[in-house]
């Protein structure tokens, strides 16, 4: 097993170089089978083993026209070389897949006998670089609308119409100390804070 771990160490630098990599990497076009193409007797599992694609790329698959066929399939018919399924599907000669989508990407020919003489390829599409989040726009009001009421701490006698009195303490307390008054004011503050967003909500 001491290669697995080695081949998973191996697979996660690949990653972290894939990663701060993919900034500036641009789109790459991959020749399938290189000088081999797309035939049968190359074995693509080993081909692709060291391929670090990612969404963007293309797989350029060339093959005589007609000889054979570029059929992409769902992980199950890739297992099976079922190829009455495809995902799409082309007999050109010169077939360029762009891979869109990251994660697992299958192909098969379709051609009997081809897939099951290993004419099939599995590749593992790595997400492009995600751009930078947008900072979140804050909700949060700095201005006081310029329909604020005043605060209950300094409407005196006059009793306010507004939610903020439900949470003033009695006016008779706020000259009693300083503590208090400092308490009266941050519940005023609450107060104006409960009606501003009353306010925001439509409520009045
Ligand atoms: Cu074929």
């Amino acid at each position: 097993m001491g290669s697995g771990g080695a081949w998973l160490l191996a697979s996660s630098a690949a990653l972290l170089v894939i990663a701060s990599c993919a900034l500036t990497a641009s789109a790459a076009k991959y020749t399938v089978g290189d000088t081999s193409g797309w035939t049968t007797g190359t074995d693509y599992t080993t081909w692709a083993s060291d391929k670090k694609l990612k969404v963007g790329d293309s797989l350029v698959f060339t093959y005589a026209g007609g000889a054979h066929t570029v059929a992409e399939v769902s992980a199950a018919d890739y297992a099976s070389c079922s190829s009455s399924n495809t995902l799409s599907s082309d007999a050109s000669g010169a077939t360029t897949v762009a891979l869109k989508t990251a994660g697992k990407h299958y192909f098969i020919c379709g051609v009997a006998g081809h897939c099951s003489n290993g004419m099939k390829l599995a590749v593992d599409v790595a997400a492009a670089a995600a751009a930078a989040p947008a900072p979140k726009a804050s909700p949060t009001p700095d201005t006081t609308p310029d329909t604020t009421p005043t605060t209950p701490s300094s409407s005196g006698g006059v009793t306010p119409k507004t939610p903020a009195t439900v949470l003033a303490p009695p006016t008779a307390k706020q000259s009693a100390s300083g503590t208090t008054g400092l308490r009266a004011t941050a519940l005023a503050g609450l107060g104006v804070a409960g009606l501003v967003a009353a306010v925001q909500l439509g409520l009045f």
